[in-house]
């Protein structure tokens, strides 16, 4: 349900129940850059008397949300696992910003789950079907909905999402109304939302921890606190599916490596030149592939440097062995 540095907190079939990683299991976590978070699957031991359980086991993982680089050993670092949905929650009010949703769904497509939409707070804005609208244009093949957790209105679209056995997450930034959003699927009030200053409609992060949700349905929701989309991981071929109308023209280009610049018989500049791409979304998308390429060759230069620490530690050795140590 949730997990901390040492503790975990765990549903079984009795019930809720604490748990602490064992020092083996968390020596070998700590060697494959793990760490335990909201919608593992653990083992858990049970301790005799008043103690927690033993946490013996992480099993392997289904599709998942990383982020670069803020595990152990500077690894990704998983934000919720065994994931069938990833909601990515915006506001209808001042939240609203499609090119952060640009970004939210290659990070979705990344995880191998499904991305879904939801947009919040409809009862705030009058034109909320323009808004959607809008959005359902730069999300292809992903569902977009419009909803108020507050009136209710649009819920019954999400009411069937998450049936027995299915698990999703909300993303999106503080403020977005994932809590309030949590609250109206649970019937009751789980989670504290925000107090927005009226001033300049800017909230504070109110939730702080990963935590997952047993939904009335039976299925299992994880509201996240407000996620800053920047560094989380992007690769080359989640942009294509985010961008599968871009990545749709390119199959035209000339090239097979074509970078849709300068090069001659391009499909992509072809269509921006008649208009058929908004120059926009065209610019996210040569943005987000610079972000992406970045990230890989930081890794690349991640894995080179485990690489030499490895070599400098074997000849540390043989000295020592050649010294007769
Ligand atoms: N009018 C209206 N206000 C909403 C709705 N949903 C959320 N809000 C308000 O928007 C603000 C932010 O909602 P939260 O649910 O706390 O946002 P959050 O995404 O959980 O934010 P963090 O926990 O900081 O990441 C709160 O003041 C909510 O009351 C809605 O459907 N209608
Ligand atoms: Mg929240
Ligand atoms: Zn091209």
């Amino acid at each position: 349900m949730a997990a901390t540095r040492g503790l975990v907190l765990a549903q079984t079939a009795h019930g809720e129940h604490w748990g602490v990683p064992t020092g083996h299991l968390r020596e070998r976590l700590q060697r494959d850059g793990l760490s335990l978070c909201a919608g593992d699957w653990i083992v858990l031991q049970p301790n005799p008397g008043p103690s927690k359980a033993s946490v013996i086991e992480l099993l392997p993982r289904g599709a998942s949300l990383l982020r670069q680089g803020a595990g152990p050993g500077g690894r990704p670092q998983c934000l919720a696992a065994n994931l069938d949905v990833v909601l990515l929650v915006m506001g209808l009010d001042r939240n609203f910003n499609p090119a952060r949703m640009e970004r939210l769904l290659a990070l979705a497509w990344g995880s191998g789950a499904q991305p879904m939409v939801v947009l919040t707070k409809r009862d705030l804005n009058a034109q909320w079907k323009a808004f959607s609208t809008r959005i359902e244009g730069i999300a292809p093949g992903v569902m977009v909905r419009a909803i108020s957790a507050w009136s209710g209105e649009g819920l019954e679209a999400l009411q069937d999402l998450l049936p027995v056995g299915r698990t999703g997450v909300m993303v999106g930034s503080s403020g977005a109304g994932k809590s309030a959003l949590l609250n109206a699927l649970m019937g009751s009030e789980m989670r504290r939302t925000q107090e927005v200053r009226a001033s300049d409609g800017r909230g504070r992060h109110t939730t702080s921890l990963r935590e997952l949700f047993l939904l009335p349905g039976g299925g299992c929701l994880i509201d996240t606190p407000g996620i800053r989309e920047v560094g989380l991981c992007v690769e080359g071929s989640d942009l294509d599916t985010a961008f599968s109308d871009i990545a749709a023209l390119a199959e035209g280009c000339r090239f097979r490596d074509c970078t849709h610049g300068a090069e001659p018989e391009c499909a992509v500049q072809a269509a921006l030149a008649g208009g058929a791409i908004d120059p926009d979304r065209y610019g996210h998308y040569l943005r987000l592939r610079r972000e992406a390429a970045f990230e890989a060759a930081r890794s690349d230069e991640h894995l080179w440097r485990e690489r030499e620490e490895k070599w400098r530690r074997i000849s540390k050795l043989q000295k020592r062995f050649k010294k007769g140590e």
